[in-house]
């Protein structure tokens, strides 16, 4: 059976970005059809400035929310990074393979490195080996599907090189992974700023819908969204990148081709008015849900105890196969 790894970072509150681009999919498809594991990342958020409580309660509300977008712990398994030490483990060998050139070719790395700079805060040296340890969040499961959104194909592909240079090197010890992304919504932009990704740590709250955003909320954010200076709805992410993020949360909501929806708006502020009441509808659910279980917060304790004892017993012979195969002596 394929197996299926992906995970969130508890850098923020979670996004439309985050659900469109891969929570509804893990919860719709890979769930499904598939040995799946789904992890919140919560070493991640060390790798920049960070408030530990911040973190503590970003990382229960992200749990709340997979298992209400859908995740079905009878189904997947659902678990914290840091309960697992299986990550770290590997990290440390797969730092011994990836190289420094490597680390700074990646783009996050050199945007959020600047973003840091110019707050005037340093650069944390796990902001730059970060993509090593996803690298081992990654491999120590046997993935061979990483179902992201596309933000993320560089880190994958690093995964990969990653994989082969070891098994290259020190004998066959990893499955070579590869990512999906959704066929819409792959990268969901920020409703003031259509050239810049929905990220959950950017500060700027108008372009961002959250989960958890109540309806009123949503509509008005939608309804204010950038569009273009033309007035005719067509789908174009070069030229008119305001309106196609409109059209593309609209048609991934319902399920459509956003060039298809495109010929029905013959205004902006239509497009806007569907798209907002699409995104409502999409959320309600899920926020219903979530109320459901901040009510009986020890379910999700349980879910993420389990959910680590799950993932370690699968992680271990991959990871003490990495530390034999790579020269260390069996404890
Ligand atoms: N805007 C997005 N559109 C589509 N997919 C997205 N994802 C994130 N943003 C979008 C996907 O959601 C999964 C989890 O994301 P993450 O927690 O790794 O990163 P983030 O939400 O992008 O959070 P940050 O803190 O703002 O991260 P940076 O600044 O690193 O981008 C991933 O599958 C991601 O692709």
């Amino acid at each position: 059976m394929t197996r299926v790894f992906s995970g969130i970072k508890p850098t923020g509150h979670l996004t439309l970005g985050n659900y469109l681009g891969a929570m509804r999919r893990w919860a719709e498809v890979d769930q499904h059809r598939s040995e799946a594991l789904f992890c919140i990342v919560d070493l991640h958020a060390l790798t920049v400035d960070h408030d530990p409580a911040r973190v503590r309660r970003l990382s229960r509300q992200a749990a709340t929310l997979l298992l209400a977008s859908g995740l079905d712990p009878e189904r997947c398994t659902v678990f914290v990074q840091s309960h697992v030490d299986e990550h770290a483990r590997l990290s440390y060998l797969l730092e011994c393979v990836a190289t420094d050139g490597e680390m700074r070719r990646m783009i996050q790395y050199k945007e959020k490195a600047a973003r840091e700079q110019q707050r005037g805060g340093s650069v944390r040296l796990s902001l730059l080996t970060y993509p090593v340890l996803m690298a081992a969040d990654i491999l120590a499961y046997g993935t061979d599907e990483v179902p992201v959104g596309d933000d993320q194909t560089q880190h994958v592909e690093l995964s990969r090189d990653l994989a082969v240079r070891f098994n290259q090197r020190y004998g066959h010890t990893f499955v070579v992974p590869r990512a999906t992304h959704p066929k819409v919504a792959a990268r969901v932009m920020n409703l003031q700023d259509p050239a810049s990704k929905m990220g959950k740590s950017d500060d700027s709250g108008p372009g961002i819908v959250y989960l958890l955003d109540e309806p009123e909320v949503v509509r008005k954010k939608v309804m204010r969204a950038v569009t273009d200076s033309g007035r005719d709805v067509v789908y174009d992410r070069q030229e008119r990148p305001g309106v196609a993020n409109l059209l593309e949360i609209l048609a991934a909501c319902e399920g459509k081709d956003p060039e298809d929806l495109s010929g029905a708006y013959a205004s902006y502020g239509a497009l806007k008015k569907d798209t907002a009441e699409a995104v409502v509808e999409v959320l309600r659910p899920v926020q219903a849900r979530h109320r459901e279980l901040c009510a009986d917060p020890a379910q999700v304790e349980a879910v993420l105890r389990a959910g680590a004892e799950k993932a370690r017993e699968t992680a271990r012979p991959t990871v003490d196969a990495a530390y034999r195969a790579i020269g260390l002596l069996p404890a």
